[in-house]
């Protein structure tokens, strides 16, 4: 059945009808993560780095109301010129964008969404939305962790921010079944830095073993996703006595001037960029390129094993 708001660039769909690894890039990472130009730049790269590993790439974004799989240059160029005036968009929205013919920033869960109707199963990212600080009270869970739990989509990561509650973060996932495999480390990784003290489900060597447990996984009809927590290179680590204090400066900011719902994931992160002056952007930009290669072997040993 073809789902008539979908549309894959040419080079994905040939790609896919033949068997071929292709990995999904987000675009919410390029208009709200990142500033321009850089944020333009980084996407570039990060396609060429998928490219490099043995796939094709499909960065994922809704324009005119079409769901793509797949960007051209000049549709990158706009989202990253657009930046936060372009709407950040995740499940609940698909719909209003689709329907009103809007265009939509992606986020992990939407990506997902979209990568998925498309036939894709591997995404690459920098980091995913959680479990809030505090949403005992405010109920903040990223609709990400939702998404994992349903949509047949792997999705590599550099773990959570602590701006998230990174504890309860892994027990909702547990909760929801979803794998957290930890790509050379026992521990999940929080974004800046490759430990936060918390234990994955599985320590997996190399890209084969992760793709053989997502193969297992599909292939006994288990749907929905996986969390593959891949560590930031340790030459672009933040040592955490230096992030933590400015984590709990953004995360008290926040509160104080009472930014909620989905403006407080970029007001955290365009903090951290601020009050690190910078350095958190370098960091951010090494991980995601860490993670889509990582993206790209496990796509490219999954594609092997399921043909
Ligand atoms: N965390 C990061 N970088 C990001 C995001 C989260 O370290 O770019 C983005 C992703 O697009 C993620 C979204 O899916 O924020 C989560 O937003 P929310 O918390 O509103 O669900
Ligand atoms: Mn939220």
């Amino acid at each position: 059945m073809t789902n008539p708001f979908l549309s894959v660039h040419p080079e994905v769909e040939a790609a896919l009808a033949e068997g071929r690894p292709v990995v999904a890039l987000e675009s919410t990472i390029i208009a709200h993560g990142m500033p321009y130009p850089q944020n333009v730049e980084t996407a570039f790269r990060l396609e060429g780095a998928v490219r490099e590993a043995g796939a094709v790439p499909a960065t994922i974004a809704v324009i005119g109301g079409r769901l793509k799989a797949g960007l051209d240059a000049a549709e990158i160029e706009k989202f990253g010129a657009g930046g936060k005036t372009v709407r950040k968009i995740s499940r609940r929205d698909l719909p209003i964008v689709a329907g009103l013919g809007l265009d939509g920033a992606t986020t992990v869960a939407s990506t997902m969404i979209i990568a998925g109707m498309a036939g894709i199963r591997f995404f690459g990212t920098g980091g995913i939305g959680g479990v809030h600080r505090g949403a005992a009270q405010t109920m903040d869970i990223s609709a990400d962790l939702q998404e994992l739990a349903h949509t047949d989509v792997a999705v590599v990561t550099a773990g959570a921010k602590s701006i998230l509650d990174l504890p309860l973060t892994l027990e909702y996932l547990e909760t929801l079944g979803v794998p957290v495999i930890g790509y050379g480390t026992t521990e999940f990784p929080a974004f800046y830095t490759r430990d936060s003290g918390l234990p994955v489900d599985y320590r997996a060597e190399t890209p084969e073993e992760i793709a053989r447990i997502l193969h297992a996984k599909w292939g006994m009809g288990l749907s929905g996703g996986a969390v593959i927590a891949n560590p930031i290179p340790e030459s672009h680590a933040i040592p955490r006595r230096e992030i933590d204090p400015l984590i709990e400066q953004a995360v008290m900011e926040a509160e104080q001037q009472n930014i909620r719902g989905k403006a407080l994931t970029p007001f955290l992160l365009a903090r951290m960029e601020t009050l690190t002056q910078g350095r958190s952007l370098i960091s951010n930009i090494e991980l995601a390129l860490n993670n889509v290669r990582l993206a790209a072997w496990i796509a490219v040993v999954w594609e092997e094993l399921r043909n």
